[in-house]
C-alpha cells in the first residue's frame, strides 16, 4: 500500500531532473565564497525577492533567527503573531541564541496596526526596547493563510514611524505570490529581512534564503558563521535550489487546488475544516486524536496533529489528486471504524 504523507510539505523527495541538476553542479568552498552554484542561487533568489543580496542557509530556521538577530540585541522585544514559527518551532532559539523576548499579537496568524501599537513598549527604563515586527506569510499554524495586504501596509506604516525592524518568515512566501497572483518581491519589498524556504513547497532538499541588503547581509554572513551555518561545497544543494525555483513556483497553484479538493472531501465525511484553504494547507478537527492517528497510520496515511483535535494536512509535490481520493477513501474507513 502506498504511502500517502500529508504531514507537511517538506516531506518531498527531490525529482529526478533535480538530482541530475545537483549531480552537475559546479562547486567551490562557499565559506570563500567561492561555490559559483551558490553564488548563482544567491543572485537570482535576490532578483526575486527584489533585494540587493540574498544568502543561502541550511535551514528555515537558521535564516529566520541569523535573520532576527541582526535586527536586535539581547534584551529586546520581537512582535509577533500568535504560534508564529520563530516562537513555537524553532527550539526556543529566539532566547537562547539572541536573548529575546518575543510577545505575540492578532488572531489567526494575522495582525493589524493597532496591534503593533497597542503592543510596542514605551521608551521608558521600566521597559524592554520593542525592535522589530516579526509576520509570517503565509502562516503555518493558522493553516497556510496569507497576510491581508492592506492590513500589512498598515503594520509597516506604524512600525517604521516607530522605528522598528521588520522581518518576514517567508517559509511558504511563493505560496503567497502564487495564490494571491502578486509578485514576490512586492510581498517582500516592506522588510529588512525576507527568508524563504526551497525544501517546502517549492520541493528542494535543503534550503533557505534571505534577502536583505547588501550592509545587512556582509552582517548576515557573520551571524550565520557564529551560528555553524558556514558551507564549503554547498552548490550540490544551492543546484536543488534553482531548480526549485526554476520549475516549482508555478505549479505550487496545483498544491492549493489539491487543498481546497481535500478540504471539500473531509467536509463530506462530516469533518470540521476550518476555512476554505487559501494556499496549500488544510486545518481540521476530530476530537478523538489518538484514535485518528492510530487508524490513519495503519492504513498508510500520515497526518499530524498539532494540537489534542486539531490536524494538518498539506498538500505538496508528491500528492497527486487522486493520491487525495485514495487518502479521503482511506480516511472514510478510518472513521467508520472509529464511529461504529
Ligand atoms: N515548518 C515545519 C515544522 O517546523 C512545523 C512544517 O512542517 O511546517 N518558518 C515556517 C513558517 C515554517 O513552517 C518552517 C518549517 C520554518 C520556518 C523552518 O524551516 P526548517 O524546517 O527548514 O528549519
Amino acid at each position: 500500500m502506498k504511502v500517502i504523507d500529508l504531514r507537511s510539505d517538506t516531506v518531498t523527495q527531490p525529482t529526478a531532473p533535480m538530482r541530475e541538476a545537483m549531480m552537475a553542479a559546479e562547486v567551490g568552498d562557499d565559506v570563500y565564497g567561492e561555490d559559483p552554484t551558490v553564488n548563482l542561487l544567491q543572485e537570482r533568489g535576490a532578483e526575486l525577492l527584489g533585494k540587493e543580496a540574498a544568502l543561502f542557509f541550511p535551514s528555515g530556521t537558521m535564516a529566520n533567527q541569523t535573520a532576527i538577530h541582526s535586527l536586535t540585541r539581547r534584551g529586546d522585544v520581537v512582535l509577533a503573531s500568535r504560534d508564529c514559527h520563530i516562537l513555537k518551532y524553532e527550539a526556543g532559539a529566539a532566547s537562547a541564541l539572541s536573548g529575546l523576548q518575543i510577545k505575540t499579537i492578532g488572531a489567526e496568524g494575522i495582525f493589524d496596526a493597532a496591534d503593533v501599537r497597542e503592543n510596542m513598549h514605551p521608551d521608558e527604563q521600566h521597559f524592554a526596547p520593542t525592535t522589530v515586527v516579526a509576520v509570517e506569510n503565509t502562516h503555518n499554524m493558522a493553516g497556510g493563510r496569507i497576510f491581508p495586504a492592506d492590513l500589512l501596509e498598515e503594520v509597516v506604516k506604524v512600525a517604521r514611524e516607530a522605528g522598528l525592524g521588520l522581518h518576514l518568515d517567508g517559509a511558504r512566501l511563493f505560496n503567497a505570490a502564487v495564490a494571491s497572483g502578486t509578485d514576490p518581491a512586492r510581498l517582500a519589498a516592506p522588510f529588512d529581512t525576507v527568508s524563504i524556504c526551497l525544501s517546502k513547497g517549492l520541493g528542494a532538499p535543503v534550503g533557505s534564503l534571505v534577502g536583505a541588503s547588501f550592509e545587512r547581509t556582509h552582517q548576515l554572513r557573520r551571524i550565520r558563521k557564529m551560528f555553524g551555518g558556514g558551507m564549503r561545497q554547498a552548490g550540490f544543494l544551492a543546484a536543488a535550489g534553482i531548480h526549485a525555483l526554476e520549475h516549482h513556483v508555478e505549479r505550487l497553484a496545483e498544491d492549493h487546488a489539491n487543498a481546497r479538493f481535500l478540504a471539500e472531501g473531509l467536509e463530506r465525511l462530516g469533518l470540521a475544516v476550518r476555512g476554505t484553504p487559501e494556499t496549500n494547507m488544510v486545518i481540521f478537527e476530530f476530537e478523538d486524536t489518538l484514535a485518528l492517528v492510530r487508524g490513519t497510520r495503519a492504513r498508510h496515511l500520515l497526518i499530524n496533529p498539532t494540537a489534542p483535535g486539531r490536524f494538518r494536512a498539506v498538500t505538496h509535490l508528491d500528492v497527486s489528486t487522486s493520491d487525495l481520493e485514495e487518502a479521503l477513501e482511506r480516511l472514510g474507513a478510518v472513521l467508520e471504524e472509529i464511529r461504529s
